[in-house]
């Protein structure tokens, strides 16, 4: 009987119609994706605790489109895993979250209207809520995308989860996440400087976070301050979360994928910016090579033009951007 690697088709909530890699035994087709080191997708039907069930059927075809089908949120977390994946493969060339080759795996249907997901280091295992009233599952490509990089964070600088170092934790995700958003190039959930613009936890159909202006969510800091460590890393992350816009983007206003940007600078000085593609080579330099578990944001400063260096020369317009962007958040030499 046939066994092997399948080309399925995902009906998701929020990224349209997309290929997912499933794998079939016989008459049986399952979420495991064998092309990424066999990431599994499975079906906690609102339990809480354990794997609940592999997603497994007689066709190819996954969800349709709608939170009433089950297999629907199975589909965009089996599509955010791909992506994810091939995001650090193509743009890194960092072969899984440690970067070992092995998948990881997805959960979801956690609990009941559980508006959260996260990462857990010691399952290896991404879970997923189904978000207000059950209806918004927290599995959007950024949303997918910002927790798995917490796995490679734990498997790398393995930031400490509090104070300044859990502001920078916290902002690469929301760096990286927003890097696989734009690389997955999905028509139906484009790229942007927002993070879980899809999900719609504030129910007014803002997003959680704005990296031109993180103040915008009403908690992040825009910019450092002796005493920023004592923020929630989901606010500290702020000034990181603001250089990473202004070095890839520049300050100023700005219209990318019908998203209007205005990013302001804490120095009054212009920046101008060198591209997403740069300044996420730059950011992932220093958090593989230069941090550890205690960096702050000086440390990240003195880590990220270390990584410019490197790429570009010292006398790079790299590594004056990233001189302009920590200045332009307030830290400074
Ligand atoms: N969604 C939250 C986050 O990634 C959950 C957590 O792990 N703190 O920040
Ligand atoms: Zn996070
Ligand atoms: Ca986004």
């Amino acid at each position: 009987e046939y066994q092997g690697i399948k080309n399925g088709i995902g009906n998701t909530q929020y990224s349209g119609q997309v290929t997912l890699t499933t794998t079939q035994s016989g008459s049986n087709f399952t979420l495991t994706d064998g092309a990424r080191g066999g990431h599994k997708t499975y079906n906690l039907n609102h339990g809480s605790s354990g794997t609940g069930t592999l997603f497994s059927q007689t066709n190819d075809t996954w969800g349709n489109g709608t939170n009433s089908n089950a297999a629907t949120a199975g589909a965009d977390a089996h599509y955010g895993a791909a992506v994810t994946w091939d995001f650090y493969k193509n743009t890194f060339g960092r072969s899984g979250i440690k970067n070992n080759g092995v998948g990881a795996y997805s959960r979801v249907h956690y609990g009941n209207a559980y508006v959260n997901a996260f990462w857990d280091d010691s399952c290896f295992c991404m879970t997923y809520g189904d978000g207000t009233g059950n209806a918004k599952p927290l599995t959007a490509i950024d949303v997918a995308g910002h927790e798995m990089s917490h796995g490679v964070t734990a498997n790398t600088a393995n930031l400490n989860y509090s104070g300044e170092s859990g502001g920078l934790n916290e902002a690469t995700s929301d760096i990286m996440g927003t890097g696989v958003e734009f690389y997955a190039n999905n028509s139906s959930d484009v790229g942007d400087y927002l993070i879980g613009e899809k999900i719609d936890i504030n129910g007014d159909g803002s997003p959680l976070r704005y990296m031109d202006k993180p103040s915008k969510d009403g908690a992040s800091k825009d910019s450092w301050y002796s005493g920023i460590g004592g923020v929630d890393v989901h606010y500290s992350s702020g000034p990181a979360n603001h250089f990473f816009y202004l070095l890839s983007e520049g300050s100023g206003t700005k219209v990318i994928n019908g998203v209007s940007y205005n990013s302001p600078t804490a120095d009054g000085l212009p920046v101008t910016g060198i591209g997403r593609d740069k300044a996420l080579q730059i950011w992932y330099r220093a958090l593989t090579t230069k941090w550890t578990s205690t960096t702050n944001y000086a440390g990240a400063r003195t880590g990220t033009l270390a990584a410019a260096g490197e790429l570009y020369g010292t006398s790079s317009a790299e590594y004056k951007a990233v001189q302009d962007a920590w200045a332009g958040v307030a830290v400074g030499s």
